[in-house]
């Protein structure tokens, strides 16, 4: 299954998506997902100017070696460019592979574990009522799991905010936006939010909120012990996890679960907090995290301390990568939520996929390979726009996490 071809689409349906596709001498075609928001042309560049031409002629069945190949033989490693770009080509490889065999890819990966993937969906509110409403149409939805994000009293905008019902997109301007910050006001609007929802919803529907990196491991702490009463399934990003350490001090003063990873890029950003059990679940996701292969290897290093998965799944991680995290989940042993944006019509018709939602999950669907295309035609029509994520000052003016 030699490599003929590889070409690197760039697309704007609403949103930027940068897409893989190889083809090989038999014909069949693979797709791999390469989209980092917000800097989404270097890692075209990178594929395009130092990856493509080490793929043509290459076997595509060995998706392992043609890893270790480009991560190893790049001597640069690591790095959210390097990873999305080596995550594009091994989903890619195995989109390949399991066409080649004529099965969902999940069959090639130890076959299901489960019968369905358990997904939460996002409910956003300018005021606590917004957003335990939204939450309760989730929950009619039959969502059994529902992120909470509302706006902070005192401060004019935060993360995870949006107006639209099921929507948030936050690389919404050309150039970023600026967000202002105050930890004070934040911290005491989450435990009423959490109040109120337990009171709409009751206790059978498990309840999410992720802080986006923004307290100290004390404020993380205390806040981890104020949501204790109404047990959230978990709190993500406490903290900035480059310093994993940190987390010790969250984990000594609240019981309430804690994940992190959206932004690792390889295991070794999980390798402390995953052996020393500082978190619960491991948020890497198969674009920034390596592909198919890496993301095992991490699962299966978090499964010997009892850390369950909870894959990343914003919009701007494409169809294509949703595809690829489903198969990951169906039939890895740890599996424990995955997150579920939903994209828009737009993108879903551009990046046409078999897998769907029933009952508060998704299954990937049995179609051969990950189940996803691209429209290239379509795609074409839809030219990248620069987008920018946010960046957060302090209300003094100092830069703060976003
Ligand atoms: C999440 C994330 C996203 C990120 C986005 C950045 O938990 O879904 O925090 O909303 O902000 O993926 O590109
Ligand atoms: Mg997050």
């Amino acid at each position: 299954m030699t490599i003929t071809a590889a070409r690197v689409i760039t697309t704007c349906p609403g949103r930027n998506f940068v897409t893989l596709k190889l083809e090989t001498r038999g014909g069949l075609t693979g797709v791999g997902d390469a989209t980092l928001n917000g800097r989404e042309l270097s890692v075209a560049s990178y594929l395009v100017d130092h990856i493509v031409p080490l793929l043509i002629g290459r076997d595509a069945h060995r998706v392992e070696d043609t890893w270790q190949y480009l991560y190893k033989g790049a001597y640069w490693r690591r790095g959210p460019v390097t990873m999305s770009a080596i995550a594009a080509v091994d989903m890619a490889l195995w989109d390949l592979k399991a066409k080649a065999a004529g099965l969902p890819l999940y069959q090639l990966l130890g076959g299901a574990c489960r019968e369905n993937v358990m997904v939460y969906g996002h409910a956003n509110g300018v005021t606590v009522e917004e957003t335990v409403a939204e939450a309760k149409r989730y929950a009619d939805l039959g969502y059994r799991a529902i992120r909470l994000q509302s706006g902070v009293p005192g401060l004019a905008s935060t993360y995870g905010v949006s107006k639209t019902f099921g929507y948030y997109e936050p690389a919404d301007a050309a150039l970023p936006t600026e967000n202002l910050w105050s930890s004070e006001k934040y911290l005491r609007s989450v435990a009423p939010l959490f109040e109120a929802a337990r009171e709409t919803l009751g206790w059978d529907v498990h309840l999410l909120h992720d802080i986006h990196h923004r307290l100290t491991p004390m404020e993380a702490g205390r806040l981890g012990k104020d949501l204790e009463p109404y047990r959230p399934f978990w709190l993500e990003d406490p903290t900035p996890a480059e310093n994993q350490a940190a987390f010790r001090q969250i984990r000594q003063h609240t019981t309430t679960p804690i994940a992190v990873g959206e932004i690792f890029n390889t295991i070794w950003d999980c390798k402390q907090l995953i052996e020393e059990q500082l978190i619960d679940y491991i948020r890497a996701t198969v674009v920034h995290a390596g592909g198919i292969t890496h993301l095992r290897r991490i699962a299966a290093l978090a499964d010997l301390y009892g850390v369950r998965t909870g894959c990343h799944g914003a919009t701007d991680l494409s169809p294509v990568s949703m595809a690829a995290a489903l198969h990951f989940d169906l039939s890895v042993p740890n599996f424990g939520i995955q997150e579920y944006m939903r994209h828009t019509a737009e993108t879903d018709a551009v990046f046409p996929h078999a897998y769907s939602f029933a009952d508060g999950a998704l299954h990937p669907g049995e179609a051969p390979g990950l189940g996803v295309d691209i429209d290239e035609a379509l795609a074409a029509e839809h030219p990248y726009r620069p987008a920018y994520l946010p960046v957060n000052r302090l209300e003094d003016g100092s830069m703060h996490s976003w």
